[in-house]
């Protein structure tokens, strides 16, 4: 699969490097909150560049009632065992360990990536709830490389906010906060995120390029 890599030579000269884990907090409604550090990862396009054109992406197919559809997105999965396709991977889980690992009470352990080829791409709304993210809190980190695309957030319907902190983040114009995520930004969905809130990635009708996102998550959560 050739995937069109259009990035700025100065950041392809950079070796893919995290820097220190420093994100700023904002916290939601419902015991939900995400930290957000743009630009952690120095040469960003140079991950881009190599994540697109060694991972095995993979295209699937999903049943949606009584038609099978096209998943609108590349994937790859690794386990807590797989050696993973790039050493800045590596890096970046130690990197999201050490600082999380005390607040989390584990380790990140799994992960995804997801190649949006262009703006026909997308993640349709939803939690990461297969697994424990259903019941329990936990934390999703996300890396983006490539392109920026926004990834909302919204408020689940129907679960009370009563006893929400003074300040806590609702959600904003109709109750969704928008992330344009990509150039080694982080953000980390965390607390009661993945059930009392949902996330997506959009369809863009302008010309948008390529962008990968790695999810680091704990031993139990898709
Ligand atoms: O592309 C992203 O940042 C979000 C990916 C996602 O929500 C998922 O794979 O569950």
């Amino acid at each position: 699969m050739r995937v069109p890599v259009q990035e700025s030579l100065l950041d392809l000269c950079d070796e893919p490097a995290p820097g220190p884990v420093r994100p700023e907090r904002v916290r939601l409604a419902r015991g939900a909150w995400v930290d957000v550090q743009r630009g952690w990862l120095a040469g960003s396009a140079e991950l881009f560049s190599r994540l697109a054109r060694r991972v095995p992406w993979r295209a699937e197919c999903r049943q949606m009632y009584d038609r099978t559809v096209d998943v609108p997105r590349l994937l790859r999965f690794y386990g807590e065992e797989s050696e993973l396709p790039d050493p800045a991977l590596e890096a970046c889980r130690e990197m999201l360990n050490q600082h999380y690992q005390a607040e989390l009470g584990e380790p990140f352990r799994t992960t995804g990536l997801c190649l949006y080829r262009d703006g026909r791409d997308s993640v349709a709304w939803h939690g990461d709830t297969i697994g424990r993210g259903s019941t329990e809190d936990t934390m999703v980190a996300i890396l983006s490389v490539g392109a920026a695309r926004p990834l909302l957030l919204r408020p689940r319907a129907g679960i009370a906010t009563a006893g929400d902190p003074k300040g806590a983040v609702s959600g904003g114009k109709g109750g969704t906060l928008r992330y344009n995520l990509g150039h080694g930004d982080l953000l980390v969905m965390g607390g009661s995120c993945q059930r009392t809130w949902e996330h997506a990635v959009p369809k863009s009708a302008h010309s948008t390029g390529p962008r990968i996102s790695v999810q680091f998550r704990p031993r139990g959560v898709r």
